[in-house]
């Protein structure tokens, strides 16, 4: 088998033990890699009712064939687990030299398992793994422990680690890795906390089987330089992602004051010209020539890296326009390792909260030293309140009562980005069925809907755009593991992918192979939701009910006087789920499980709840 190394690696925190073992060429091509490997291994082996937050839940670490080879923006790795903020299959994508690491060590995927009797540190060099006590690196957040294991390990070596956040169990703690590099929005931190897992450090020596590395070597370094090029011909990489905040602003898609307004006058001091005049440094993942990570002097004069999510729910959501503060929220939560969506969510929601009487607090809107405060009390679980924004937005509505669960930013417990829908309906069903929650990873079509549709329809055009994008974005890129930058910012074409594939594996697959590969493996991770939510109704596929409030609409602007309208939703959504396959609660049927391959987990899954 070529594009694989062929084996997983099994580490158990509890017994300290740790094991190769070897999967089937047959599993490789049905599950591929990244979210393929991560949500069939979750199926078969956590359990329905696990606790997140327990021994028995697993952290999978997984790559895919492309991973880790030198060619366009492939130094990515998807880190999973039940998810302790949603209860369900939960991922993330993020940059680290362990993609390249990991495979060179001889593995695809690293299986996490039990929980350690002391902060650990557990290092693996090719054949050999080390459970190393973390001492006092526990405690200690991320630009410390970055520079404790490059100082120990050497700069080239690849690790993931988290900070106080994931320590303490907050759910939307991330995993941490290179400058800049997050991921794991669902609470992959703290699932890392709860083995008192600091950090895994990996260095691999040996080459990753190809079928020809000479060709490949070839193709994905002469495309790095392409890429390089078009980023420079473009000028992308000058704001990089930021580039889209005015776009937001313009057509009344920016979250402000927790999405109750779509624009506002101030949000030019936070875009991307000021970001890039505002520049310091610029720092990417390996094998990137399209590096996108800004970073800028926060109000304390330290290095934080800025993207246009960031900016958009730490600074605009919470009205405050000001770079360096902006700034010096990202870096604290980069530094406690948490979400930096979610916490901008939660606190955006706390104001709310507080400006509508739900509860009672000391939070306003543009309050940038509370809001620090209010992160570090988060991070730590200080008190009652910090306890509360730990558990994140849909847990504090439940906790607040008085109707606050219609404007927690949500849906099915993960926070949205910053993409404000109150009327961009497409968008809307794309964060309503988003198989992890809300999350842009899987489709983003503003563009789409307000450049090249009507903004109005809640047609099925919507929803097939929504399905080509999940293939793609939340399919093809999550299982070959690689960042989907090049192809969305700069037009690098999709057929590449199946080139470097084919290239690597020696195989001969289509773009139809990978969209029915993606399909598969949304398939999978819904049968791992019905698991835990048998009785689920279409209801957990809408976003927040505020977008639906007519009392909400803007009063002026592009969209003055709309709001999303709930039936036109949801028809919407039925054409989805007829173009899908699925039910009307969103499932797939019986019938299209076995058309993706899925009788045996269709099976399994009946065992819990009723397929149609
Ligand atoms: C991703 C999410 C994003 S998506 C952003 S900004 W973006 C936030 N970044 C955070 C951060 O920084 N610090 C922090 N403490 N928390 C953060 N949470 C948020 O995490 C990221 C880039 C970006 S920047 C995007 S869109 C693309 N995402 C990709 C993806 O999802 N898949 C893929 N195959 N390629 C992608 N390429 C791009 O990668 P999550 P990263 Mg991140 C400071 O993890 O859970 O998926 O959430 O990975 O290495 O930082 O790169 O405007
Ligand atoms: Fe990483 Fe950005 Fe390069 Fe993608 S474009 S690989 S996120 S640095």
């Amino acid at each position: 088998m070529y594009g694989w190394t062929g084996s997983f690696l099994r580490v158990n925190l509890t017994t300290k033990t740790w094991k190769k073992e070897a999967f089937s060429e047959e599993f490789a091509h049905k599950w591929v890699g990244g979210r393929g490997f991560a949500s069939k291994i979750l199926f078969d082996e956590v359990r329905p009712g696990t606790d997140p937050l327990g021994p028995e839940n697993k952290l999978i670490v997984a790559l895919g064939p492309i991973a880790g080879i030198p060619a366009p923006n492939t130094g990515k790795c998807v880190v999973a687990a039940k998810s302790p903020l949603t209860g369900f299959y939960g991922d993330g994508n993020l940059g680290t030299r362990v993609s390249e690491h990991l495979r060179k060590a001889g593995y695809d995927a690293m299986i996490v398992e039990g929980k350690a009797d002391r902060p650990t540190i557990v290092y693996i060099e090719d054949d050999k793994v080390e459970f190393l006590p973390a001492g006092e690196l526990w405690g200690q957040g991320t630009y410390a422990t970055n520079d404790w294991i490059s100082s120990k390990y050497g700069a080239g070596a690849g690790f993931l680690n988290i900070g106080q956040g994931g320590e303490n169990l907050n759910r939307y703690a991330v995993i941490r890795s290179l400058e800049g590099r997050a991921g794991g929005r669902p609470g992959m931190g703290a699932v890392m906390g709860s083995k008192l897992l600091k950090a895994i450090v990996v260095r691999g020596t040996h080459p990753i089987p190809q079928v020809d590395p000479a060709a490949m070597k070839a193709l994905g370094t002469g495309d790095l330089k392409k890429v390089h090029k078009i980023d420079q011909e473009t000028g992308w990489s000058k704001q990089s992602t930021t580039g889209v905040l005015q776009f937001c602003n313009e057509v009344a898609g920016l979250p402000v004051r927790n999405f109750r307004k779509t624009q506002h006058p101030e949000s030019w001091r936070v875009d991307g010209e000021r970001l890039n005049e505002a520049r310091i440094a610029t720092y990417g993942c390996p094998n990137c020539t399209m590096r996108c990570g800004i970073t800028i002097h926060d109000t304390e004069g330290r290095e934080s890296e800025l993207d246009y999510e960031n900016i958009g729910l730490l600074g605009t959501n919470l009205e405050i326009f000001d770079l360096p503060q902006v700034g010096c929220l990202n870096y604290l939560c980069d530094e406690y390792g948490l979400d930096t969506m979610s916490a901008g969510c939660v606190l955006g929601f706390y104001a709310d909260a507080i400006d509508h009487g739900a509860v009672g607090g000391d939070f306003k809107f543009g309050d940038a030293e509370r809001a620090k405060q209010l992160l570090r009390m988060a991070a730590h679980r200080e008190g009652i309140v910090g306890n509360l924004l730990a558990d994140g937005s849909l847990r504090m509505a439940r906790a607040f009562g008085n109707n606050s669960e219609a404007y927690a930013m949500q849906v099915k417990g993960l926070e949205v980005a910053a993409y404000n829908c109150k009327f961009i309906p497409g968008q809307a069903l794309a964060y309503g069925v988003s198989p992890i929650g809300a999350h842009h990873r899987e489709a983003w079509i503003i563009t789409f809907e307000i450049k090249h549709t009507t903004r109005e329809s809640y047609g099925p055009e919507k929803a097939a755009k929504v399905i080509e994008l999940q293939r793609i974005r939340g399919g093809m890129f999550e299982f070959l593991v690689a960042c989907r930058f090049p192809w969305i910012e700069l037009g690098w074409s999709l057929d590449n992918y199946p080139k470097y594939f084919n290239t690597i594996t020696g195989l001969n697959w289509t773009l139809d192979d990978m969209w029915r590969t993606a399909d598969r493996i949304y398939g999978m991770i819904k049968l791992n939701y019905l698991r835990e939510f048998p009785g689920t109704t279409r209801q957990a596929d809408f976003p927040p009910a505020v977008w639906f409030d007519p009392s909400n609409a803007d009063t002026q602007g592009p969209i003055a006087g709309k709001v999303l309208e709930l039936d036109k939703y949801d028809g919407m959504l039925q054409h989805y789920y007829d173009q899908r396959g699925y039910d009307a609660r969103g499932i797939p049927t019986k019938a299209t499980l076995s058309s993706l391959g899925l009788d045996a987990e269709a099976a399994e899954a009946q065992k819990y709840a009723t397929l149609t």
